[in-house]
């Protein structure tokens, strides 16, 4: 059991047991967090040994991190990133509680700019005070997803912007290797002092890939990068996960339509705040706008989701960069608007709840399918419902009687 000992901190137990299940108990006060970690540790003799630790922010690899990250250190910001990415206990316990760090050091920084600046209303979240700016992409193989960031980051880095860019690539798990955030289709932007660029995690389920992910958002903004680019691929849900992380979503076509495009979800449209016809440039200008026309319409029919901002369709060539500028006039507009009206608050505030639930659906779901009782069951079940011949209520029931009746 867990008591808070000071006022302003939040102490929680979390046993890495076997399975390597967490348990929490404890209620919060602040963000500064002690975690209780079990684990097993091969000593010199290469034994087996149990090793219980408590980590807090005095913790010497959290502390050199935080100082190194927010000095704005690239390789402090990588491993803060990977120690996210981790699984193993240890570290990420000490992930936790950097994290904690950066979000206090995120609002301290926020409200010193705000109280600098009378130009922005008073928010309550700090990191919309602190005036960081999340935009998500994503669009079908081959629409210029990389050539886009490659000229938009340039155009943001000579106006003195820091930029990062992430990505969410569950399906790089299963190929291997990372597709996105791939450097070699960003030459100028990957060496660029003021930008950082980092491939999605090669491991993991769309969970835990956009866990991390949320969690490399509020790093980057602690090592001083005000606008952070999420790039996705259509690839199971991550195109709607990176959508539930991001301020303003972008969808970027290239110019074809209809059966070329069959790669594009039904329902991505709707979530996207501006969608971006690219290679509109040379032959494929007409193309573009027929395209552009068509997006339109579409758009006519799809319930406003805003009060303040009604989606737009531009067209762009990364390659020329024509149109660049013009687009990112719009992203600050919406923004402005966003901003003025309470919605963009609002949307951060529900985002931090739906990854909240969303975290431990996750790991709520892998508690019970490694269940050992529940996975001996799965299998069969599964197959006896797929031939009909149980309902689905009835196998599910099952398999959760089993897990609550029997301990591990
Ligand atoms: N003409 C023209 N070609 C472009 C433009 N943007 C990208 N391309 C070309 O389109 C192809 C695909 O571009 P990428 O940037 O790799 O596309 P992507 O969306 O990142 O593709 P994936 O990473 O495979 O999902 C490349 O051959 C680019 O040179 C543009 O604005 N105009
Ligand atoms: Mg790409």
């Amino acid at each position: 059991m867990n008591i808070i000992t000071k006022s302003n901190l939040l102490k929680l137990q979390c046993n890495f047991i076997k399975q390597g299940l967490v348990s929490f108990h404890g209620t919060s006060q602040k963000s500064a967090i002690e975690i209780k970690v079990d684990y097993k540790m091969k000593n010199k003799e290469g034994m087996i040994e149990n090793k219980s630790e408590m980590i807090s922010k005095e913790d010497e690899t959290v502390q050199k991190t935080f100082h190194g990250l927010i000095k704005g250190e690239r390789s402090s910001l990588a491993k803060s990133i990977t120690m996210c990415e981790s699984v193993h206990p240890k570290k990420k316990a000490q992930a936790q509680v950097l994290l904690a760090e950066v979000l206090e050091y995120n609002k301290k920084k926020g409200r010193k700019r705000n109280a600098k600046s009378n130009a922005l209303p008073m928010t309550k979240h700090a990191s919309l005070k602190h005036g960081t700016f999340r935009i998500g992409l994503s669009g079908p193989p081959g629409a210029g997803k990389s050539t886009f960031i490659e000229a938009f980051g340039k155009f943001l880095t000579e106006r003195k912007h820091k930029v990062a860019v992430l990505a969410v690539d569950p399906s790089s798990s299963t190929t291997g290797g990372s597709l996105l955030g791939d450097k070699t289709r960003m030459p100028e932007l990957s060496v660029d002092a003021n930008a950082y660029i980092r491939p999605s995690p090669s491991s993991g389920t769309l969970g835990g890939v956009t866990r991390s992910t949320n969690e490399a958002i509020v790093l980057c903004e602690g090592a001083g990068y005000d606008t952070i680019l999420v790039e996705t691929v259509g690839v199971g849900q991550s195109e709607f996960a990176v959508a539930d992380m991001v301020d303003l979503f972008v969808l970027i076509l290239p110019p074809a339509g209809g059966d070329e495009l069959q790669g594009i979800k039904k329902g991505i449209v709707e979530v996207a705040d501006l969608i971006v016809i690219n290679k509109s440039d040379g032959d494929l200008v007409a193309a573009a706008r027929r395209i552009q026309m068509e997006y339109i319409s579409a758009l006519k029919f799809i319930r406003r989701r805003s009060k303040v901002w009604k989606p737009k369709v531009r067209r762009i060539s990364s390659k020329t960069k024509e149109g660049i500028e013009d687009l990112w006039e719009k992203m600050k507009e919406y923004r402005n608007l966003s901003l003025e009206s309470g919605e963009l608050e609002t949307k951060r505030m529900n985002q931090q709840k739906i990854w909240m639930w969303s975290h431990i659906k996750h790991e709520i779901i892998d508690i019970f399918k490694n269940h050992s009782h529940v996975k001996d069951k799965v299998d069969t079940l599964e197959k006896e419902v797929s031939l009909g011949n149980i309902t689905p209520g009835y196998a599910a029931d099952t398999l959760l009687s089993l897990f609550k009746s029997k301990k591990l």
